[in-house]
């Protein structure tokens, strides 16, 4: 469909108002807006892929960004799934790790995850491991949620469940890691709870770990 190359072709040229003129159309077409983030997050992903080949700098990774966040703001107050639930589903505290300023993943997992009734407490970007856990024991949260998209951050992770274990509280969390390098093995490794690589998958999970 025309519309989504469009919404590729915005986000790879940096076009912001192009970008949420888009985001606009897609919602007065009653687009599914899962298909329609899809696409700009492909787009995005490329754009990442042509600045790590040298193609791009940072000038034009940014205004990618921008677009991104342009379309994002715009599309992320209307995401459901449908089967939105009344009661609270559970608390959530998401954030992205220390040192660490990429939102955009984060901010549509939190978006889903409180589309579909969890209660969530989004910390924003550059957290720092304490804060994180400060915020969990003050509102009893079930979930710690935390995105890091760099390698170099990615070690916040596990210095968060460390921190845990110190304290004595591991067990009264469920730990999801998420952004684009954390793998399965990384999980395993450091003694998280899991892994989802879209906010769709974020939210199954999340639901999955609440019933046990
Ligand atoms: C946009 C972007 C930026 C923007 C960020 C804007 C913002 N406010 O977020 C800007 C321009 C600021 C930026 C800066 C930098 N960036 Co950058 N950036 C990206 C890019 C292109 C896209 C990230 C993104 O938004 N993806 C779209 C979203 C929707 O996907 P996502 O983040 O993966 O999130 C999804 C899943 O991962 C998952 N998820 C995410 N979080 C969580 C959490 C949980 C708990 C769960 C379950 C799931 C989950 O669900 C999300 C939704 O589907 C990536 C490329 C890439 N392949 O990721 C590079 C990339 C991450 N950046 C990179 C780099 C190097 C940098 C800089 C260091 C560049 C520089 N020289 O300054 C700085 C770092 C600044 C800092 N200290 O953080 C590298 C990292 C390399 C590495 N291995 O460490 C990448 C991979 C680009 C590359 N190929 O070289 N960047």
């Amino acid at each position: 469909m025309a519309i989504f190359d469009e919404c590729k072709e915005a986000i790879i040229q940096g076009d912001i108002d192009r970008a949420r003129e888009l985001a606009n159309q897609a919602l007065a077409d009653k687009l599914d807006l899962n298909m329609v983030i899809d696409a700009f997050s492909e787009a995005i992903r490329h754009v990442g892929d042509l600045f790590d080949e040298g193609e791009y700098f940072l000038p034009e990774l940014m205004r990618s960004a921008e677009a991104m966040k342009a379309a994002m703001a715009v599309l992320t107050p209307h995401l459901t799934t449908g089967e939105i639930e009344t009661r609270s589903l559970g608390k959530v505290v998401i954030g992205t790790i220390e040192g660490d300023i990429h939102d955009i993943g984060k901010t549509l997992v939190a978006s889903m995850l409180a589309a579909e009734g969890f209660e969530v407490y989004d910390l924003g970007a550059d957290v720092p491991v304490a804060t994180f856990i400060e915020k969990a024991l003050e509102v009893d949260a079930q979930l710690i949620c935390i995105s890091a998209l760099l390698t170099t951050t990615m070690v916040g992770q596990k210095k968060l469940i460390e921190q845990l274990v110190k304290q004595n509280i591991r067990d009264r969390f469920k730990v999801l890691l998420g952004g684009a390098p954390v793998s399965k093995n990384w999980v395993a490794e450091i003694g998280a709870d899991g892994t989802a690589e879209n906010a769709i998958s974020a939210v199954k999970l999340a639901k999955e770990l609440m019933v046990h």
